[in-house]
This record gives C-alpha cells, structure tokens and sequence, in this order.
C-alpha cells in the first residue's frame, strides 16, 4: 500500500528551475519579451489585470508579484508581437485554413480587424465595424424566431461584457446561452445548489491557513493552478494533511518548488505536497467518499459508546442539515464489496483516507475535472458534500468547500446572467431596470445547442471567445452543425479552428485582451472579474492595444445589440462609453453588488456575500440537505471490464496548454516531450492488449448510436495509472467523446468516462 508519496528518485519537483526556463522560453517565443516580463509585473496586482489563467484568489497581502509559469505562458500569449492581419487571410482560403492545427492558426497572431466571410473566394476579408454590426443585425432579425440563435460564452469574459451579452440575448428575445461552464464545474454548481443552496465554494484563500487537512479531489494544480501549490505547500510546511485522489500520480501534486521562495531555489529544495495519494479508478470518487463515511459512523460509534467526543458533528448536524438518517441508511447499506470495486481502492487505503477525516478539525475539500466529468458527478459532489456536513465543516475558519474553477471568470460570468435557466428575480429585474421583457422559456445549454444546430433548429452562433468548435465532444458533428447556420460570429483575439467553421454568412471580430489599455475618450475603463473565492476585483490593461481598430469585448456587444434591437429602450453606446453605467445597472439587477463601483476600486476588491459560509441555507427545507442517492450501480471501468479490448479513457490537459490553445508540444512534469498523441495506460494492460509500450494505435470511441468515432495515430505509454483506466490529451480526443451521453443533472459531456477500445496501427 503506497498511500504516503514516496520521494521521487529520478526527476525534479514541479515549478522550480524547470518553470523559471520555460517561462523565459515562452516569452522569447512570442517576440514580446520585453513587453511581455513587464506586463507580468501588473498580473494580479491591486493596480494591474487579472491575469487571464486561471481563476485561484489573490493573496490579501499581494504585493510582490505571484509568480506562475503558466500564467506567464497566458500572458505571452496575449501581448504577441505577432499579427493575423487582412494580408493574411488573403493569402490562405478557408477550406485551406481548414486543413491547419489551432496551434499554428493562433500563432499567427493576434487579429486586427473586422472580417467577414466572402464565400465568392472562400476568404475572409476586412470590412468596417459598422458594416459587421448591421449584416450581424440584419441576419439575426431575418431568423424565425429568437430561439434560433445561440450565443456561446467562454469564461474569460469580464462581468461587465457577460452582463451586456445575456441582456442583449435577453432583449432579443433568448436564453439560448450554451457557456463553457456547461462542460466544466456545472455539477458542482447544480450539486451544491441542491446541498447547500448556493452554486459557489465556501472557503476564502484564507481558509488554507488554518485547515488541518487539505482533500485535492481530481485536479492537476501543479499545471492547471499552479498558485494554489503555493498554498497547499504552506499548508502542508505547517504540517497540515493533504491527501490527494487521482488515478494519475501527478508531480505536482508530489513534490514542489516555489519559484517564489528564494532559499528553497537556490538550495534546489523542494517541498513534499501529499501526505496520501490515493489512486482510484476513473469515477471512483463517490465510492471512495461513501467509504470514508462508512467508517467515520462506526468509528463515531465507537467512540461514544467508550464515552469519548466522537467525529460527527451532532449539534451542526442538528441545528443546521436534514436528511442524515437517509443517507446513513444509504451508506450502510452499500457493501465493502462495491465500495472497493467501484472505487478501486483497498478498504485499508480508505480506512488511511478517514483517518485524515477524523484527525482535522478543520478540513477543506478541493476539486476540480476529475470530479465534475462523469456521469454522476452531481452526486458525487453531494457526496463529499455530505462528507463535510457530517463533521460541520461548512461555515468556520479553515473549512469548507472549494471547487476549484477553470477560466478566469467562469464565475462570475454565471453570476451576472449567463444561465440557460434563468431564475425569475434576474429576468423580472432586468424588465425592471430596462423596460424589455425577458424570455421566460428556458433556453440551450452546449449539448442542446448542438443538438438544435444538427437538426436544424437553431441556425445562427454567436461565439463570445472560446472554441466552441474544439472544446466540444463530436468534433466532426460540430463543425458540420456550425457549418450548415445562416450566421455565424466569433469575437476573438485571435484565429482558431473554430472560426474556419463558417456559416452562409460568417463575422470574425477582433477584440481587446485583458493585458491590453481600453480607453473610451478621456476614461481608463476597467473591468470586473470573481475568482473561485467569489472574490470581485477590478482589472485594467496596461499594454497597448494589437491594433487601433479593436473594440473591447463590450464595445463589440454593444455594436451587435443596437443594430439588431435598437437603442429605444436601452442606451447601449453609454454603457459601452462608461463601465460604470453597466456596473451600476449590475447592482441594481444582481444581488450583493450593490456599491459596486465604489467596492470595486478597493485594492482586493469585495467579497460576494455567500450565504451558506454564513451558515444560512437557501434551499428548499432552509437546511443544508444530505443526500442519499445510491452509488451506480455500475460505473465505466466497471463495464469495460466485461469487454475484452475495452477501456475507460479520460481526456485531460497538458502542461503547455490552455484548454484548445496549444503553447507547446511538451508535458514535462509526465516526461512527454515535442507530441500530443500519446495515450497513457496500466504496463500490464499494454501487455494484456498484446502490444509493445510505445506501439502506434488509433483509439476508435463507442458507436452504440450508429455513429463512427476514431481519433487517429497515438503512441501507447506506460504510465502509473489504474488497470483499465487510460489518459490522453484534449481536444485531439474530443473526437472520441459522444455528444449524445451526458451527466446526470449537469448535461456535462462525460470528458473523464469515454468508452474506448484501441486498433494497431500496421507500421508504414
Ligand atoms: N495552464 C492551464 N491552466 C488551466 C487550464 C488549462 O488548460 N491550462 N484550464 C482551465 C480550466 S477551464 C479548467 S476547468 C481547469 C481544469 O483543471 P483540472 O481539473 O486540473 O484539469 P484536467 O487536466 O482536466 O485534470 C483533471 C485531473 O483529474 C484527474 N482525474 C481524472 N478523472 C478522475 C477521476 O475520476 N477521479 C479523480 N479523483 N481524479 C480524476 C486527472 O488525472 C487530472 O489530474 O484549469 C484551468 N486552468
Ligand atoms: N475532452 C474534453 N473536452 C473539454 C474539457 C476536457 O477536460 N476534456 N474541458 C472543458 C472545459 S473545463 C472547458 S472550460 C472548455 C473550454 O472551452 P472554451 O472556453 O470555448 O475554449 P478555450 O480554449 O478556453 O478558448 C480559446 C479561445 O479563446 C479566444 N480568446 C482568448 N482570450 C480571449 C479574450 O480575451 N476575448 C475573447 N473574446 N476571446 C479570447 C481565443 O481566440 C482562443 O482561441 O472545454 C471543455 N472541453
Ligand atoms: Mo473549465
């Protein structure tokens, strides 16, 4: 039994000297060195931008600069000296752009100018802003109905452009808004809404300075978070647990240096991160989480039955949840058996988890992907959920809940109205505040978006960011369903993929980045962004902009919105002249803003009230509620094991990229250097498949619903990895993921659980 992270013999620890290259790399490459070191300097400083990584809080006493190797490769991405000029899409048709990679379509660089398809040449070609608004504006009021529309947001956008963007969907006449949440944390949202009665963690950065066990759930800080390693580092210096589940031993979540702490550099120290790692098999969580509840009931029994404190909370039990009797029939009727079959952990190595449990006074429970890409995934955020009520660890210092997001703003984005499922206080209140009435039909989230492009339902996509075209599963299916719209737009920095998927009538429109300086005539605008603590800061650019004719995302919004539902009701050039305006409309629509603009220019900004902290419970029952749904009975390893040649596949990312943008080819800390093909699986189930390690294979997907699924040309690894369970990179598997299986409640694709099976490849 491994479950204590042994040192690591042959490598180094993540961040460290590695880091510190590679960013120096990634600055020369994109040709802005210099800009590049002194727009670091401003990322997530009181007086800088939000560096547009990821969404982990901003330390209060962040004076020196949070140095993140990946969050400088999100920067140098940005502030490029590279161009996608007019001349280059003169030279290059579409259906030839087609045949390239995202990689090398986003190094050409950022976009400079309003483009719209000409499909005479089959090119993009420039055209004015005013030109782009009133075709935009024309070809969504000649749809049959506002429903036909989608309009896509990834969770980059500020608060400011996701407010404008949904009142624009909304005075239109939809809430078709398909959002990249959909296929992040929309389990955690929609579970903890039904435990706790709020969609959002309950912790404060603050709160990993006083917990005494740390659970990092199915989530790669190392690459995907690097400064939450600074923080669980500290934690564990101070000699808190941090017990980690994933099938994959992730180095970062091993060993850690802190480029930030000089001694420990220059020694060439390293910090030991996971106190336990726990490798279960994919899906596993919630069998494991039932297990450590299993034993924390008869261990508590035990306990008072001897006259000693026991580990159930009984009074927080009491006074503030419902439902626990159920759910402890629940788990006591669930058997050791499923529990290990399902989980593929030992009872030993849970019994070692609920040790850690049942030794924190303060426990906080982290999680991210692994958790929230399976079928049941909503449960299985419950789960842990219950596992925290159980010890009252919701509502006091150095405990709580913590799914960790994805983009920057993802948060808040849904916090400001971007939901296909609106409630009815932010419809009526945006009646109120604008005189429009809002849609009351729910609306599409990205798979029925999907769906409604195939069948011809929905025939116009708007795209705020993102790649909806490689960030979604059925990559074929997708572009051929954004392929057969009448309109399609894209607001962007700069090209991908998803932009050569063309509809009759097609926009591209270049946009601010974050990094950059927005300036309406005399005013610095800045904007608004909440990180995963439900901290709301500000963030203004400092660069110049790519290029003079950029708008900033709200410039371009509010540009679409007049010419297609006028400007009668609602001034949308003033919104877009002064972000204060949009912001004080937001803290008359949205709850807890209210002196906004005010709250906003405070150096951390302000915290979003969240209730269930305060342990006020805004559910059905006014208490936090237990669940007690049973495990499945059958999870995706499980089946494969009953089909010879059948794996479950999970998709993940390496460390050079962000989502489908590509930074490089290498994933340094799993030693896979210059190729993305590659499939991780168990030694012996390479030998068991009758291949070699390093064996060239294509990975075919399920076709139970008639449909072909092949993802092409990969190289097997052997990997530390659980039997039956397999590992590669998104978005080249995406192709592999059926858009027709979903998860329960969330309508999440199920990104972590993909059925495969594996064909040799004849050597060439
Ligand atoms: N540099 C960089 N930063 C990013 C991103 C990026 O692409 N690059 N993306 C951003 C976004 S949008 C998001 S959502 C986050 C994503 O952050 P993560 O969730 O860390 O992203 P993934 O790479 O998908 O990693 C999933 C992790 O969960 C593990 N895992 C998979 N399945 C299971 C399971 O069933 N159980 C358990 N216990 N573990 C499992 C995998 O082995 C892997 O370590 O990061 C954000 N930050
Ligand atoms: N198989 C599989 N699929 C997945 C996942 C997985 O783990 N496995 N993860 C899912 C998750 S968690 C997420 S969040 C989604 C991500 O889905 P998206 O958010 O749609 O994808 P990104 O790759 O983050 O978007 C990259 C593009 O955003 C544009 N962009 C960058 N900065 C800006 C900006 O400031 N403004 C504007 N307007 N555009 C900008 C650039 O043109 C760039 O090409 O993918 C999901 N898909
Ligand atoms: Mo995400």
């Amino acid at each position: 039994m491994t479950n204590v992270a042994p040192p690591l013999k042959t490598s180094h620890a993540a961040g460290g000297w590695g880091a510190l290259r590679s960013c120096g790399k990634h600055l020369i490459k994109s040709g802005s060195a210099i800009t590049g070191a002194i727009t670091l300097l401003k990322a997530n400083q009181s007086d800088g931008f939000d560096c547009p990584g990821c969404a982990w809080g901003d330390p209060e006493h962040g004076s020196s600069f949070e140095f993140c190797e990946n969050g400088v490769k999100a920067v140098s991405w940005e502030a490029t000296a590279r161009r996608a000029t007019p001349d280059f899409f003169a030279k290059h048709t579409v259906n030839e752009l087609r045949g390239w990679t995202d990689y090398d379509l986003e190094n050409v660089g950022r976009l400079t100018e309003p483009m719209a398809y000409d499909a005479a040449t089959d090119r993009y070609v420039a055209v004015s802003w005013d030109e782009a608004f009133a075709g935009i504006g024309k070809a969504l009021n000649a749809l049959n109905s506002p429903d036909e529309a989608e309009f896509y947001t990834s969770g980059r956008a500020s608060n400011e452009a996701a407010f404008l963007y949904q009142l624009f969907a909304r005075a239109y006449g939809t809430n078709n808004f398909p959002d990249c949440s959909n296929m992040c944390h929309e389990a955690s949202g929609v579970g903890l809404i039904q435990s706790i009665g709020i969609g959002k963690g309950t912790v404060l950065l603050e709160d990993f300075e006083h917990a005494d066990a740390i659970i990092v759930i199915g989530q790669n800080p190392g690459t995907n978070h690097p400064r939450m390693l600074g923080d669980l580092r500290r934690a564990a210096k101070r000699g808190a647990k941090v017990a980690v589940l994933n099938p994959v031993r992730e180095r970062g979540l091993e060993r850690f240096a802190d480029p930030q702490d000089k001694i420990e550099m220059l020694r060439g120290g390293s910090t030991s991160i996971a106190t336990h790692y726990f490798q279960p098999k994919l899906g596993g969580d919630m069998a494991a989480i039932r297990g450590v509840a299993k034993i924390v009931f008869a261990r508590d029994a035990a306990e008072r039955e001897a006259g000693r404190p026991g580990f159930i909370d009984n009074a927080f039990v009491a006074e503030h949840t419902v439902g626990l009797d159920a759910w402890r029939a629940e788990v006591e009727a669930t058997s050791w058996g499923a529990i290990e079959d399902q989980s593929g952990l030992s009872y030993d190595e849970i019994a070692s988890l609920a040790d850690v449990y049942c030794g924190a006074k303060r426990l906080i429970a982290t999680w991210a992907m692994g958790v929230t890409q399976h079928k049941h995934s909503v449960a299985t955020v419950r789960e842990i959920t219950n596992l925290l009520l159980l010890g009252g660890h919701i509502g006091r210092e150095g405990a709580g809940l913590c799914p960790v997001r994805g983009h920057s703003n993802v948060q808040g984005d849904r916090t400001v109205g971007i939901n296909e499922n609106p409630p009815s206080w932010l419809l009526d209140g945006l009646d109120r505040e604008f005189g429009i009435v809002s849609p009351r039909r729910p609306g599409h989230n990205v798979l029925h978006a999907i769906q409604a492009m195939v069948d011809g339902r929905s025939k116009a996509f708007i795209g705020l960011g993102g790649n909806f075209l490689r960030a979604t599963p059925d990559t074929p299916v997708v572009e051929q369903a954004l392929r057969s719209c009448k309109l399609t737009v894209q607001i962007a920095t700069k090209p991908n993929l998803g932009h050569m998927a063309v509809g009759e009538i097609a926009y591209l429109l270049p946009c601010l980045g974050r990094t950059e300086i927005d300036r309406s005539g005399d005013i610095k605008q800045i904007v608004t962004v909440e990180d995963s603590m439900s901290m709301v800061h500000g963030s203004g650019g400092i660069n110049k902009p790519a290029s003079p004719h950029l708008k900033s995302e709200i410039g371009v919004i509010a540009g679409m919105a007049a010419a297609t539902v006028g400007s009668a009701r609602i001034d949308w050039a003033a919104m877009a002249a002064d972000y204060d305006v949009i912001r004080d409309k937001i803290a008359a629509v949205i709850p807890g803003f209210e002196g906004y603009n005010a709250r906003v220019r405070q150096p951390r900004g302000f915290h979003l009230r969240n209730a269930a902290s305060e342990r006020e419970w805004n559910t059905a029952s006014g208490k936090a509620e237990f669940s007690a749904a049973p495990l499945p009975a059958e999870v995706e390893h499980q089946q494969a094991r009953r089909t010879a040649g059948a794996f479950v596949l999970q998709t993940f990312r390496s460390h050079d990229q962000y989502n489908t943008t590509i930074y490089g080819l290498d994933d340094r800390y799993r030693g896979v250097y210059g190729e993305r093909r590659v499939v991780f699986a168990n030694p012996a189930d390479i030998e068991a498949m009758g291949a070699e390690p390093n064996a060239r294979i294509d990975v075919i997907g399920s076709s139970d619903d008639g449909r072909t699924r092949v993802a092409e040309d990969f190289r097997l690894v052997a990997y530390d990895i659980p039997r039956g369970c397999v590992a590669g990179y998104y978005p080249e598997l995406n192709s592999v993921v059926p858009f027709t299986k979903a998860g329960d409640m969330s309508d999440t694709p199920l990104s972590k659980s993909v059925m495969v099976s594996f064909r040799k490849r004849e050597a060439a």
